[in-house]
């Protein structure tokens, strides 16, 4: 019997090419002689392979209402690209100060400080620049309010306010609460976004969105606590960058409030509330969401 099981090997192999073309695409056109250096490390850090989530897990919700999938491009690639700029800042030396990212050097170590924060600052507002305009397939008032719910959950609502969370705290102030906000917004909002956005485009039904961003919800805190467990247990080559670097900074992660087992069984307890959520999609509003599962279960196994 052939095996239909859609996998995160089978997104990547649809869609990964497609994605890096649009990037590919959108770089090269702003590509200026005179700012060349900017170009470089733009290109170093974003064309530079990363898995792709954000980008996958917007097509992968596009897919519930409509197979055309260049529609949701310039939503998927935005979001990318200013996860991208989170990166870039994150490695500076007064942040997470990185030498290693997706394997290569982060973008300062390669092309110094000054222009790693302007690299970071141009894919920031690039992002937007795509999307109030490349949207052309929805209508613009589904357009205007995915904006606006990025702008502000970019911000000190979510991914800027989270890293201040982040940086301001340590294990010893930790409780789970407060770590599960932290991550909900540095790690969290992004993910949620990706997910609920393609959803407005769409104007979906309001119970189908509230799935989606619950579902988005719970797989941002199981995306942040995989990747806690895997900076204690995981190595320099599956990573792409140094293991170990959360201990070394003091930062507030799963593994430094719990065991490895009860971080693997609040992950497995995300996992769990995810699916319900999956299943609702499936049940109630007849969508077929073997997309988001294939990254759900992608996320999941990751640290086994
Ligand atoms: C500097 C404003 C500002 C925000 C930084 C997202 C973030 C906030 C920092 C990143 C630090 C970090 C390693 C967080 C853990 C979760 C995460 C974003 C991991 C990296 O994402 P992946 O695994 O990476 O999707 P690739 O390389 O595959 O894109």
């Amino acid at each position: 019997m052939i095996n239909t099981r859609v996998t995160f090997d089978t997104l990547q192999s649809l869609y990964s090419s497609k994605i890096e073309a649009y990037m590919l695409n959108v770089i090269d056109q702003t590509i200026d002689d005179e700012r060349a250096v900017l170009n470089d490390a733009i290109r170093h850090s974003l064309l530079n392979g990363g898995k792709r989530i954000r980008p996958l897990l917007s097509i992968a919700s596009h897919s519930l209402f409509s197979n055309k999938v260049d529609q949701i491009l310039p939503l998927a690639c935005s979001l990318e690209i200013i996860h991208t700029y989170s990166l870039i800042h994150d490695d500076l030396p007064s942040m997470d100060n990185d030498d290693l990212r997706r394997g290569k050097p982060t973008c300062h170590i390669k092309y110094g400080e000054d222009i790693a924060i302007l690299a970071g600052d141009t894919l920031n507002t690039l992002a937007f620049e795509i999307l109030a305009t490349h949207l052309d397939s929805f209508s613009d008032s589904s357009v205007l309010t995915i904006i606006r719910m990025i702008a502000k959950n970019m911000g000190i609502a979510g991914l800027v306010g989270g890293q201040v969370l982040d940086i301001k705290s340590s294990n010893s102030t930790a409780d789970l609460n407060h770590l599960n906000n932290l991550h909900q917004k540095k790690t969290g909002a992004l993910i949620q976004l990706a997910i609920s956005s393609p959803a407005y485009l769409h104007d979906a039904d309001p119970g189908v969105i509230k799935e989606l961003e619950l579902f988005g919800s719970h797989l941002g805190l199981l995306f942040q606590i995989i990747d806690d467990i895997l900076d204690v247990v995981g190595d320099k080559t599956m990573l792409g960058k140094s293991p170990g670097k959360d201990q070394v900074l003091n930062k507030l992660t799963y593994p430094g409030i719990m065991s490895l087992d009860d971080c693997r069984k609040i992950a497995e307890q995300e996992k769990n509330k995810a699916l319900d959520n999956l299943h609702r999609i499936e049940t109630i509003y007849h969508y077929d969401t073997k997309e988001l599962l294939a990254i759900l279960n992608f996320t999941f196994d990751r640290s086994y």
